[in-house]
């Protein structure tokens, strides 16, 4: 497994789970300084990272991009793939598409995650199942010509009241046509939803792409009371070789959370 920390370049986003702040540069310098793999970036839109040149930058540090979020279109533009006008809908796919193609210069997959929206408003939940098929297989198929997966986020009741659990958004994945979307399992989510996050992984098998390592208040992994061995015995038999992602708060501040983050990251993929 390979570790990563979160940046996030959208002040919309402020009070958010994100470990480091505003600007790539200094997020990528702490990120290598600290022994992380990879960094995962939340932008406000595909021209940030063209602006501030992420591939050279990730590439000077020795980083990898664990991912890029897409979440920027809800938080700025209130762009949801489901919502109920037409317009906005295509306007969604579009930022989604275009985070894609900045995406394919850093070879990281996409998170689909607030970007799903809701059903209600007098959308059915059975509609809005539909609408938000529909634009995964085609963000899936623009991905894929870039050789790129997209990671689709199940996210906890309060935000969002399409798929809570990893086991029914599996099942709505599979019956999809797309092979290159995976799961993004974000241990906070799953900590407020599921029974038995081990349990969850364990059943979701190969479909599990990504994991947001954070603890059950969503501070940085040891913090808080998620029991962690269960998870990464689970995570061991899928032999899942992907990243645990640092999406937690930045408390007490930025550095102690992605210090922490990385020895809990140690701790628990070194035993
Ligand atoms: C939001 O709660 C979250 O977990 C993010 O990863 C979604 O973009
Ligand atoms: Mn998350």
């Amino acid at each position: 497994m390979k570790s990563a920390v979160t940046i996030s370049l959208v002040p919309e986003a402020r009070g958010g789970p994100f470990v480091f702040w505003d600007d790539l540069v200094a997020g990528c310098a702490h990120a290598a300084e600290l022994g992380y793999d990879a960094v995962e970036i939340f932008p406000s839109s595909a021209e940030t990272l063209a602006v501030v040149n992420a591939a050279r930058l990730l590439g000077s540090h020795g980083l990898q991009c664990a991912a890029v979020g897409s979440g920027a279109g809800w938080v700025k533009h209130q762009l949801r793939l489901t919502d109920p006008d037409a317009g906005i809908r295509r306007r969604a796919v579009g930022f989604v598409r275009e985070i894609i193609d900045a995406a394919g210069d850093l070879n990281a997959p996409v998170i689909i995650g607030s970007m799903q929206g809701r059903w209600g408003d007098g959308v059915t939940r059975e509609q809005a199942l539909d609408w938000l098929g529909e634009a995964l297989s085609g963000l899936a198929e623009h991905a894929e010509t870039r050789g790129l997966a997209l990671l689709y986020e199940p996210l906890n009741r309060y935000e969002t009241n399409l798929f809570n659990r990893q086991g029914e958004a599996a099942a709505f994945l599979r019956s999809l046509r797309s092979q290159n979307i995976k799961l993004l399992c974000d241990l906070f989510h799953m900590n407020l939803e599921e029974a038995n996050l081990a349990a969850a992984l364990r059943a979701a098998g190969p479909l599990v792409g990504h994991v947001h390592f954070a603890d059950s208040n969503r501070q940085a992994i040891g913090w808080g009371h998620t029991d962690m061995g269960p998870i990464l015995a689970a995570l061991r038999e899928i032999q899942y070789a992907g990243y645990l992602s640092a999406e937690v708060l930045p408390l007490p501040d930025s550095l102690a959370a992605a210090r922490q983050s990385m020895e809990s990251f140690h701790r628990w993929t070194t035993t």
